[in-house]
């Protein structure tokens, strides 16, 4: 009976001895024991990698405490749920985030002190979790920190990889992918739920038969693969509150290739039951460009199918009536890549739980919501041909879908078939697909835009027709990123210096109080410590340089630096080319303005896709001016360049705090928001940026003056566009700037050497080729005198801190806990639920 049970918690209780301790001395204790029973190796000798292993299993103790409560709590208070559904999540190392947000930092440096080793070193062991590939996916992870750290009912839901995104390495100048086996050395921050498992089914037929007198469509699936669930708890900060980041792995189903069993071919079948696995093997590399291929398509489906059921189980745990979905659940689509949760959701709800379409749909259009990220109105699409095979089921549901929006809109707007065919979701033609982005926003109750300048192009551009069928759907949420790992993960001295001069810690949880800073803007004393913070950071990157590339640098140097995706758009090239004449301009210098001259160290890092032939050439450019330059013993200390190899979370935590000047040069109207801007923001870098994206909001919070601004604005991108397709055919050298046209001629005469190899790229901004379509040539004066006005800034070293100042003091606006809080308050209509202490 009950009195029973109760007798029995209580012994157990009394038993566990409490909650784990966190002084230093039951660390230490813990830490121990975890190197002789979870790590197998002796008390008397473990290096650093084994400490590191046992202290994360130490944290990882603490963090399944809160993680239980969490949820437990959660389940008796049946809040209403957001399920945040991303394909992608670049969660970085684990240790020193999760000791912060526990607040045992400092008890965990002083367990490791006392056994002999040094928590900085120890916490360099840990290896990333690089479960995706750029901005969205370390948006997915800064955005799951704010929804612990403000206590929001929240579900992550992803893939778990096995090889996470390639790493990068450099042979030659040439960049090389190797396979990223992350899981090699064991996880230890995600927990295997070897009895949350679902059965994930593909291909088959559909047939109709009758039910209570009415007809049904049944799905006979050809495969059955199976979901098996690894939980990664995500603390929050100053708060008790742990969620949960659920990814999802393959293996292969009981069920799996059961036809090659009963012929009696066991070893083939048993051969091919590692067919399963491949499903969440391995991520797809390419930044913003899927273009129909099966596995990814059965990556999505796998991904969208175990996340459902498990969601579905979860609600009627806690209800029996599918008309309090919507005040139960919100599912969030991170992108086009999980949508084909909106047919599942109505083929769960039609076919499984036999609810009528028109009711299903009804319910299906008030849990969705959707967030874009880019600028391009060439969206994901999924070939009709694959899914025909893959799912044939839910092909029907979104031609039925689609029909059913037809009607409605010949209803609404006549039978104009040009816009028709516009809004269609499938788009007709030789190939014909589904449009997954026009899906997406058919369904979901609220459509985001990334930054004000994004949503303003979704209305006007990207998605104008849906606008103005459906205005009220479109919001802005401006993204942000979090200052718990951007500044307090790795910027302790920043942090520091922070919280002495606002006297609280406060910031860590709201952000607007970094405003404060802007009180003790010219205080002698804080300048001192605000620049010794810098030099540090300088100095840590200086010998991390010299460790990966050879190249010493010097710390008098203003290190500026751009680290982010190779793209086109994001003109790498302008920056290399703004090198190259820089360096022209050294050598045609005498040696009286040679002593006048900011000397430099230009870094750039970031990873190409692999298939991504010009942004791969940009890399080995990058590494051929480098070798010129460095090598020249006339220019010395005035100018160094360095290629970053494998940028990542971890060296993004190191690079950016060590920065003076970090550059954007989207042409105007192509970045949706940009992130990376924020985090060098936040840790006092200055910003040489073009007026795009997020970048333009920067403006709002800093002004003009805070930055070094340059380049077309998005209004004048268009017409320049227009005038440069317009004079095409001659080759107009008088209309090239001389120094764009004599920095393109060295590289194309080979001056860098390569010459055949650097021709396809120059062809990219040449008339008559490529046509410059990002604008490097109309952009290159601006964004030269951009470069002089930080050059002229960077000699006055108190001007340069005050901006510095600034730009912290003014970085509020851009922790990702603004962005969660506007999307739990207007966009998923959830309420914070905090877990009693
Ligand atoms: I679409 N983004 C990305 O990293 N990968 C993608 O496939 C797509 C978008 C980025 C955008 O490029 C950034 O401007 C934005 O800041 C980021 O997503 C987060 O919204």
């Amino acid at each position: 009976g009950l009195g029973e049970h109760r007798a029995k918690a209580e012994r157990m209780y009394s038993l566990m001895d409490g909650f784990l301790k966190n002084d230093p001395i039951s660390l230490q204790k813990d830490i121990l024991h975890h190197v002789e029973y979870t790590v197998a190796r002796s008390r008397f000798s473990f290096d650093d990698f084994e400490a590191y292993q046992a202290l994360a299993h130490t944290v990882r103790d603490r963090l399944i405490e809160r993680w239980h409560d969490t949820h437990i709590y959660f389940k008796r208070t049946k809040p209403k749920r957001l399920y945040f559904l991303s394909l992608e999540f670049l969660m970085g190392r684990s240790l020193s985030n999760s000791v912060i947000n526990l607040g045992i930092e400092d008890q965990c440096a002083e367990a490791l002190n006392q056994l002999g080793f040094e928590f900085e070193v120890v916490a360099e062991q840990e290896g990333d979790a690089a479960l995706g590939n750029g901005g969205l996916a370390r948006l997915s992870a800064c955005q799951m920190d704010s929804l612990a750290t403000l206590d929001y009912p929240a579900w992550g839901y992803g893939l778990r990889y096995e090889y996470g995104l390639f790493r990068q390495i450099i042979v030659d100048g040439f960049q090389h992918e190797k396979p990223d086996y992350w899981l090699n050395f064991g996880n230890p921050w995600e927990i295997e739920r070897i009895h949350v498992t679902y059965e994930v089914k593909f291909y088959g037929t559909v047939e109709e038969v009758e039910m209570n007198g009415e007809k049904q469509k049944v799905w006979i699936p050809g495969e059955t693969v199976e979901a098996v669930a690894y939980d990664n708890p995500i603390p929050g900060y100053g708060t008790r509150n742990t969620i949960n980041l659920r990814l999802w792995a393959a293996k292969p189903s009981s069920k799996f290739d059961l036809e090659a069993y009963n012929t009696g071919d066991y070893i083939n079948s048993v051969v091919n039951r590692q067919k399963a696995e491949t499903i969440s093997n391995v991520l797809y590399p390419d930044d913003r460009s899927h273009q129909g291929k099966e596995l990814r398509l059965k990556q999505q489906y796998f991904f969208v199918s175990a996340s459902l059921q498990d969601i579905m189980r979860r609600f009627k745990e806690e209800h029996t009536n599918f008309d309090e979905l919507p005040e139960k659940v919100a599912l969030h689509l991170n992108d086009t890549h999980p949508s084909l949760s909106i047919a599942e959701v109505m083929r769960m709800l039609v076919d499984e739980e036999h609810l009528g379409w028109h009711k299903a749909w009804d319910i299906v259009c008030k849990i969705f919501s959707f967030t874009t990220h880019t600028m391009v109105t060439d969206g994901e699409k999924i070939p009709v041909d694959l899914l025909e095979s893959l799912l044939p089921r839910h092909l029907e549901i979104l031609y039925e879908i689609n029909f059913n929006f037809m009607e409605e809109l010949k209803k609404r707007i006549g039978l104009d078939y040009s816009r028709l065919a516009l809004l269609s979701i499938v788009e007709e033609g030789a190939m014909k697909n589904i449009r997954m982005a026009n899906l997406a926003i058919v369904c979901s109750h609220t459509v985001n835009g990334v930054s004000k300048l994004h949503l303003e192009k979704l209305k006007t551009k990207t998605f104008k027709e849906f606008y103005g069928l459906y205005p009220e759907k479109f919001q802005c949420k401006t993204n942000g990123v979090t200052q718990r790992r951007w500044i307090v993960v790795s910027n302790p001295g920043l942090r520091d210096l922070i919280s002495k001069w606002l006297g609280t810690e406060a910031w860590i949880r709201d952000a607007d109080l970094l405003s404060g800073l802007r009180d003790h803007l010219d205080n002698a004393d804080f300048h001192l410590e605000w620049k010794m913070v810098k030099k540090v950071n300088k100095m840590r990157l200086a010998e991390y340089i010299e460790a990966m590339s050879g190249v010493k640098v010097s710390l008098d140097a203003m290190f500026d630096v751009q680290v982010k995706r190779i793209h086109e758009y994001k003109r790498q090239l302008l920056n290399i080319f703004g090198i190259i004449h820089r360096y022209n301009c050294l050598k045609n210098m005498d040696k009286d303005s040679r002593r006048k001259v900011v000397p430099r160290v230009c870094i750039i890092g970031g990873k190409a896709a692999p298939g991504y032939e010009i942004a791969k050439k940009i890399i080995k450019l990058c590494h051929a001016v480098a070798e010129k330059i460095n090598n020249d013993t006339d220019i010395g200390d005035l100018l160094k360049v360095v290629f970053i190899p494998d940028y990542n979370v971890s060296v993004a935590e190191l690079v950016i705090p060590g920065a003076d000047l970090s550059q954007h040069l989207s042409t105007a109207g192509n970045e949706a928001s940009g992130t990376g801007n924020m985090k060098f923001l936040m840790n006092g870098c200055l910003l040489l940026a073009t007026a795009d994206g997020s970048t333009v909001e920067i403006i709002e919070e800093i002004g003009e003056d805070n930055l070094f601004l340059f380049g077309a604005k998005v209004h004048e991108v268009e017409k320049r566009r227009q005038k440069r397709l317009s004079n095409l055919a001659p080759l107009q050298p008088a209309k090239i700037p001389l120094h764009f046209a004599r920095v393109l001629r060295m590289v194309r005469d080979g001056y860098f050497g390569h010459k055949d190899y650097f021709k396809s790229l120059c062809e990219t901004v040449e008339f008559g080729f490529g046509n410059d379509y990002y604008l490097l040539t109309s952009d290159f004066g601006s964004y030269l005198e951009a470069q002089a006005a930080a050059d002229k800034a960077f000699v006055n070293q108190d001007k340069w801190t005050r901006m510095s100042i600034l730009s912290v003091a003014g970085s509020g606006r851009f922790s990702s806990d603004r962005t969660i809080q506007d999307y739990a308050e207007s966009t998923w209509k959830i309420n914070p639920c905090r877990c009693p202490l």
